[in-house]
């Protein structure tokens, strides 16, 4: 099958290694971070050929993202290296024993010199869908520019656009963001926001409501996650509400991307909407229960792992 195309910003990713306020930390494990190819790696790794495009850094942190990524199947061939700027950081801190709290030092950096010019549209044309999120268009004008002109160049060749919200309030104001949301809502089929996101979008009611209520703006599927209560969907006119797969979280960052990985997988593959659905909820299992964005989420031949009850030994 032809490639997921994915378009964003990846960072490296620096993780405090003790719980302890930031300035007190020693040691800080590197890796690397980013929604779009987040979600590229979670496709690959279920045997969804994915790409992902984007600007890094002409630095060492650039060829970090490039190499990480690259041994992750991902295809990075789109991928530009930029000197105007060094490669963009995320922080995360374990302030206290329950609670992470993340700084971005992305302002000015390489993603937000991404430009219209920086995409291959034949290869956008001939991909089998389109993932952007809506931290891309907060980066800059050029970069806003950039995501609508794949998703124009998408929707003309009849390639399907997938669309996680994906607030991040230090990049934009609410009031800045909602009328922007919506209107890439509006040209997305496939949506992919959180149950504080979809307020935004919709206002506040029931989840299922509100998956229906962002169907109306354009989307044929729509999937609000709830968190440890799982996730509402309204998929092809359908309403569905399942539970989270219950295992321990150990951390929450990536449950989103993984989810989306997790049921973009099998719709690309026109699975049924509760294969859908309850792969991307196995797939946001993986994810809170191992440290890390990304480096839990599944292989193939191990979805139904997350189905054995806690504790249990496997051998
Ligand atoms: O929450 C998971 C991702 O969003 C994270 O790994 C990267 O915060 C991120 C971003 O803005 O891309």
């Amino acid at each position: 099958m032809s490639e997921v195309l994915t378009l964003g910003e990846t960072m490296v990713l620096l993780t405090s290694a003790e719980v302890a306020p930031l300035r007190m930390v020693r040691n800080l494990v590197v890796g690397v971070a980013g929604s779009e190819s987040n979600v590229a790696i979670g496709l690959q790794r279920l045997g969804v050929p994915a790409a992902w495009l984007g600007r890094v850094g002409d630095d060492e942190f650039g060829e970090r993202i490039v190499a990480s990524l690259r041994a992750e199947g991902v295809d990075t061939s789109g991928v530009i290296r930029d000197s105007s700027s060094p490669t963009s950081l995320m922080i995360k801190e374990h302030r206290t024993a329950g609670v992470e709290r993340i700084v971005y030092y992305r302002a000015a950096g390489p993603g937000s010199r991404l430009q219209p010019e920086d995409l291959d549209l034949a290869r956008i044309a001939a991909a089998s869908l389109l993932h952007v999120s809506g931290i891309t268009p907060a980066l800059s004008d050029s970069a806003a520019a950039a995501i609508d002109l794949s998703i124009e160049t998408a929707r003309a060749a009849s390639v399907p656009v997938s669309f996680a919200v994906n607030y991040r309030r230090t990049l934009w104001s609410p009031e800045e963001a909602v009328p922007r949301l919506r209107q890439l809502a509006s040209s997305s089929d496939v949506l992919f926001a959180s149950e504080r996101e979809a307020t935004m979008l919709v206002g506040a009611m029931d989840a299922e409501k509100q998956a229906a209520a962002i169907a109306e703006l354009g989307p044929r599927s729509v999937l609000v996650t709830l968190g440890a209560r799982g996730a509402a969907a309204y998929l092809e006119g359908t309403s569905l509400v399942r539970p989270a797969v219950a295992v321990p979280v150990l951390d929450a960052v990536g449950a989103g991307d993984a989810f989306a990985a997790g049921f973009l997988a099998r719709w690309v593959h026109d699975a049924p909407p509760e294969d859908c659905l309850m792969t991307a909820l196995r797939c946001g299992a993986f994810a809170v229960s191992v440290p890390g964005d990304w480096v839990g989420f599944p292989h193939a031949d191990e979805l139904t792992m997350v189905d054995h009850p806690v504790g249990e030994v496997l051998r």
